[in-house]
């Protein structure tokens, strides 16, 4: 395999595509992520930095966010007095003096092997003179408090006059929306500078500390709201100097004392050194590759595209804290104010679990440290157990805003997801479970997990609505994956996922009572879990309303669905907008158009455990609501195409199989949704991992516990490699191409 397939390069600047690739080329420790915008600044940029668990609800705001803290990029460059910019278009008339000078080549490559982002400028001032700019960053995977950026100047013709000024700047907001107090503390002295910010009202205090290192006499200075380092020298023609900027940080979340610490880390990095530094965050990405890597033979493209979806999971994942989760845009963009959704359990969780099972871990244990949360919710709703948040923060409770911002005319639009979309419980529990039987981590089910599938299935119990007249169990007012049907009576996804949901709690209260009986009396203690309980699960589970239409031979997404009008999608191909978008949200409402997977969300998570009404065949059913709900599917989300990949894949559709996997994995790169400056689709990130291993690989869990393959590769893949844990031992797949 090249090296060039671990590389996305921008090979010229676009002002247009500017805010896409600050989010393509966040880099991330998964304690904080570093939008990609450039260290001088551009107008209009959107720079960035949030950094886990450091939430604030400004009074009036509708719901809390992720906070964009102090800037730490920085650094900028003035030659023979011209600032440094990267412009590209001058006057003919300036063409051989432009005042403001002129960048004569430009190359942007994110390493994705290795998490450093560099950019190449050949820049001409105003004096005629020429530079090249090398600048090189990093957040160090080995130690998260510590982020660096190196610049490499050059003189390439002439013999410049160079001025470096780098620091850190407290004057950020969430696109106008200030969260810091305005007490800071801002310093600068010699060839070093801190800050320190905390939030309001929430209290969450950020220490950030930068060192200059160079071989020039260094001034440091406070101007308003940012603190920088400044020195200058000449360099002779083709001469080259290296000035590395090394920065670190700490939150109140971490320590009592932000900036001290943030201080003396700053001087143990200066002590390593960048090159070092850097070898040791390298070391841990070799680490994380090992098993997070797809080596596909036979697809170049593909591959590229894979680990950049897979890096984009790597980055954001938090390593050591366990009370924060990924956001569904992750660290990478303010889209959706960093709140965590089901994309972290059913889209993020599943790769991890194979790949690093020690992030699923503690992505889990965010869920468990917030069972108060939940414990509140059904409380709040007049249910018992724990009903989680459609939307998470650093509280735990529900952060759903309830209405839209305003619409062009000034209105907002109610939401209902934080009402009734609550198949988030049994999600988190599908997730536990995965965990569990891929790590066999019995210290987390006993202790954690456990709990919380209990818990949950203590909800759908008491949630949902004994039908007397037809003796059967319904669940009204929800809202399935498909978010275009809100408040709909027997979603067929909500429906068996909480029939599965109350049936996996069963069989884990009777493994826990034979495998563990201190822990099964603990719980059943705790939630209270009385015969009389389970007798009630026993019945919902054997008389749950599943919508089939046994004519037909598919589920129903929900009844009344196929009364609505019928709009086949491809009829609207191609298209870049959603057809949502294109017919309006009234008629799209009122249509079967589906914004994404529903059913085949159902078929992906259960597969063949779907079941079918006796005396039909399994997998035709799973062919029969392929052919009904695929045309439907308008993939107006983008967490659509990777689940139809999958399924496709596991029904031998290789055509459809590889268009929507192909789609599913260029969401971000291409920005086919138009929206990636809010940040990355984690979801869809999640979601490619999933389809090439699961759906197209087949790997499973066999009857014996023994993992199998059952592969359908796309004709043109040679072979795919790659590397999973399965109960603590790394095991190798090579899958070879039989067509
Ligand atoms: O969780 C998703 C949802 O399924 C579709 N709309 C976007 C949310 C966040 O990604």
């Amino acid at each position: 395999m090249t090296k060039r397939l671990w590389d996305i390069t921008e090979l010229y600047f676009d002002p247009k595509r500017q805010h896409h690739y600050e989010t393509l080329f966040t880099i991330g420790s998964g304690y904080l992520g570093t939008r990609g915008a450039f260290e001088e600044s551009y107008p209009g940029d959107t720079p960035a930095t949030l950094i886990h668990g450091i939430y604030n609800h400004i009074p009036g705001a509708l719901v809390p966010e992720l906070v964009n803290a102090p800037n730490w990029l920085p650094i900028n460059v003035t030659v023979d007095g011209t600032p440094f910019q990267v412009i590209l278009n001058v006057d003919k008339a300036d063409f051989m003096t432009p005042p403001n000078g002129l960048a004569l080549g430009y190359s942007r490559s994110l390493h994705m092997d290795t998490g450093l982002l560099q950019r190449e400028v050949l820049f001409r001032a105003a004096s005629g003179n020429i530079v090249r700019l090398t600048f090189s960053r990093f957040a160090s995977l080995h130690d998260q408090h510590v982020m660096a950026q190196r610049l490499t100047v050059t003189a390439v013709d002439g013999s410049p006059a160079i001025t470096i000024s780098a620091g850190i700047d407290t004057h950020v907001t969430n696109a106008g929306a200030r969260h810091w107090s305005a007490d800071r503390q801002i310093k600068a002295s010699g060839s070093r500078c801190a800050v320190q910010v905390t939030t309001e009202p929430s209290g969450y205090t950020v220490g950030m500390a930068a060192a200059l290192i160079s071989d020039y006499p260094t001034h440091g200075i406070t101007e308003g709201l940012r603190a920088s380092m400044t020195i200058s020298f000449t360099l002779q023609q083709e001469e080259s100097r290296i000035i590395d900027k090394l920065t670190a940080i700490y939150t109140s979340r971490d320590v009592i004392n932000p900036l001290e610490t943030a201080e003396a880390k700053l001087e143990e990095a200066a002590v390593i050194g960048y090159q070092m530094l850097f070898d040791a965050h390298c070391h841990e990405w070799e680490k994380y590759w090992t098993t997070a890597d797809i080596r596909i033979d036979g697809d170049e493209e593909i591959q590229r595209a894979v680990r950049f979806t897979t890096y984009h999971i790597l980055i954001p994942t938090p390593r050591y804290d366990e009370r924060a989760s990924v956001g569904a845009k992750t660290l990478s963009g303010l889209g959706y104010k960093g709140h965590v959704f089901w994309d972290t359990e059913l889209f993020l969780v599943p790769p991890l679990i194979l790949s690093q099972p020690h992030l699923a871990r503690n992505l889990l244990m965010y869920r468990y440290h917030n069972l108060h949360g939940a414990r509140n919710k059904a409380k709040a709703n007049g249910y018992q157990g724990a009903m989680f948040p459609w939307e998470s923060t650093d509280t735990g409770e529900e952060t759903t805003p309830q209405w839209s911002d305003p619409q062009p005319d000034g209105t907002r639009i109610r939401i209902w997801t934080g009402d009734s979309e609550q198949h988030i419980s049994t999600d988190i529990t599908y997730a536990i479970l995965k965990y569990w039987r891929w790590t066999n981590d019995r210290e987390f089910l006993l202790k954690h997990g456990a709990e919380i599938v209990l818990d949950t299935a203590a909800f759908w119990g008491s949630r949902v609505e004994y039908n007397a007249e037809q003796n059967r169990y319904e669940v009204s007012q929800q809202i399935g994956p498909d978010e275009y049907h809100e408040n709909i009576d027997n979603s067929v996804f909500v429906n068996r996922m909480a029939q599965w949901h109350l049936q996996t709690a069963l069989d884990l209260l009777e493994w826990l009572r034979a495998n563990a009986p201190a822990d099964a009396d603990r719980l059943t203690t705790a939630l209270d879990l009385t015969p009389k309980r389970l007798t009630h699960w026993r019945d919902v589970i054997a008389k749950m309303y599943i919508p089939f239409d046994r004519e037909q031979g598919i589920h129903i997404q929900f009844p009344g669905f196929f009364e609505m009008e019928y709009i086949p999608v491809p009829k609207y191909h191609p298209r870049t907008r959603s057809v949502q978008e294109i017919i309006g949200h009234a008629r799209t409402i009122q249509s079967q158009v589906i914004k994404q997977a529903d059913v085949v969300m159902m078929m992906a998570l259960l597969g063949e455990d779907l079941s079918v009404p006796a005396g039909l065949d399994v997998r035709q059913v799973m062919i029969n609501n392929w052919n009904t709900y695929f045309p439907r599917t308008d993939h107006g989300s983008s967490l659509s195409p990777a689940m139809h990949a999958w399924v496709a894949a596991r029904l031998h559709l290789n055509d459809e199989a590889y268009e929507m996997l192909h789609h599913a994995a260029h969401i971000d790169l291409q920005d086919n949704k138009g929206n990636v400056r809010d940040g990355i689709h984690a979801a869809a990130c999640g979601g490619v991992w999933q389809a090439i291993i699961f759906g197209f690989c087949g790997l499973h869990i066999d009857a014996n516990g023994e993992l199998a393959l059952d592969p359908h590769l796309p004709a043109h893949w040679r072979e795919v490699n790659f590397n999973v844990y399965y109960r603590g031992e790394q095991r190798t797949f090579s899958v070879k191409n039989s067509v």
